[in-house]
């Protein structure tokens, strides 16, 4: 090697390596939005959810629990929950890549349902979906099952993953649309906002900060949800915010155990996610976003929502650098940008009652008597070192 060239490498690898300081330095500081999350904005207007529960509902799900410590059990909760509702008919599910790969959230699926079966509430058919946004531009088991479906009665559809098979099935023929009542779908924030559980305890994102999340669900497949706003379809969505008003800890998990097959098979995937949670979220518990946007089904009086506009942003950096990036479904009030009106609920007003929708009575019985509702407490008694990138949804 020459001098010369010896020098420019030397050069380079200062180069580097200041880049590297200053970047490391920039996410240590203790700035505001990077702690907490909170942004300077208008206050969303909001009121009690007047939506109704619906009578038929389609789940399509990416569920993933028991795979992994970073493996989101909230799918799963969420099934257990609806599945054990008996004021809602459920008339089919789809499994979706998101969470993990579809040949892991369709077996997941399926075993959920043979523990549900065991338990005595029975699941539909489950159709196979998308392995991927590429694979949504052909029809799989699982649109061709939504269409039809759509085409026997009207329906609302819970999104509790990636877009991409509803918006096969819409797309697969337009006028379908008429037929859906309402999809919900697990995403959206607004813009700037970053998601990080561990809410600004610790002492900067390389000393404390705890992990930041992404918006998955709109992450896997923008084009789908892109599809979906620019139809005419009405749009409710469930964001991190809401999630974020209830956390689910390991005496639940141990509540959850105790009531049959099902719940002891969920319980027992949930108990890796409660670890990473525990030990680098830096709280005693999660939030189980898939539940939460359940629950909003059965008791809608308990969310805040209101009118806003929704937008897609893509940005700019490739999938591994989005946390710099600027992509999003973004949702503001009326009024304050452009867009297509949705319903937001960025927050839940009544406390979730894992016992009522998890453990105990079924749904209906209970639904007179919130007094008796049982309280998670928000707590967080530690922050850890590490920065670790994960998922909503
Ligand atoms: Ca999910």
């Amino acid at each position: 090697m020459s001098t010369r060239v010896g020098k420019r490498l030397v050069q380079a690898v200062f180069v580097l390596a200041g880049v590297v300081f200053v970047a490391l330095a920039t996410f240590a500081l203790p700035v505001r939005t990077w702690r907490t999350g909170e942004i300077a904005q208008a206050d969303f207007p909001t009121s009690r959810s007047p939506a109704d529960t619906p009578d038929r509902l389609w789940i399509d799900t990416d569920p993933a629990c028991g795979n992994g410590r970073q493996s989101d059990p909230d799918d799963c909760l969420a099934i257990l929950a609806l599945a054990r509702s008996d004021v809602i008919d459920i008339v089919g599910v789809s499994t979706v890549f998101g969470n993990a790969a579809i040949e892991v959230t369709d077996r997941t699926a399926r075993e959920l349902a043979a523990r549900l079966s065991a338990s005595g509430h029975r699941l539909p058919d489950i159709s196979r979906g998308a392995a991927s946004p590429l694979e949504g531009e052909s029809a799989s088991a699982a649109s061709a099952a939504l269409s039809q479906a759509l085409r026997t009665k009207r329906l609302t559809i819970l999104a509790l993953g990636p877009l991409t098979n509803v918006a096969t099935a819409l797309r697969s023929d337009p006028s379908l649309v008429a037929n859906v009542d309402r999809v919900i779908a697990v995403m959206g924030q607004h813009s700037g906002h970053l998601f990080h559980p561990s809410e600004g305890r610790g002492n900067g994102i390389l000393f404390g900060h705890g992990p930041v999340f992404r918006d998955l669900n709109f992450r896997k497949d923008p084009s789908a949800v892109r599809y979906l706003l620019s139809t005419g379809v009405p749009i409710t969505l469930i964001p991190y915010e809401a999630a974020r008003d209830v956390t689910l800890t390991s005496r639940d998990l141990d509540d959850i155990a105790e009531a049959g097959p099902a719940g002891e098979w969920v319980a027992q995937g949930a108990s890796q996610w409660l670890d990473f949670w525990e030990e680098d979220v830096g709280l005693d518990g999660f939030y189980p976003f898939d539940l939460v946007a359940a629950r909003y089904l059965l008791t809608p009086e308990a969310y805040s929502c209101g009118p806003g506009m929704a937008r897609v942003a893509t940005g700019w950096a490739p999938d591994w650098l989005w946390l710099l990036d600027d992509a999003g479904l973004f949702v503001a009030p009326l009024g304050s940008a452009a867009g297509r009106k949705v319903l937001y609920c960025p927050e839940v007003t009544g406390k979730l009652s894992v016992d009522e929708m998890l453990i105990g009575t079924p749904y209906h019985a209970l639904k007179a008597d919130i007094g008796t509702w049982a309280f998670n407490v928000f707590k967080a008694e530690k922050a850890t070192a590490e920065i670790v990138l994960s998922n909503v949804g």
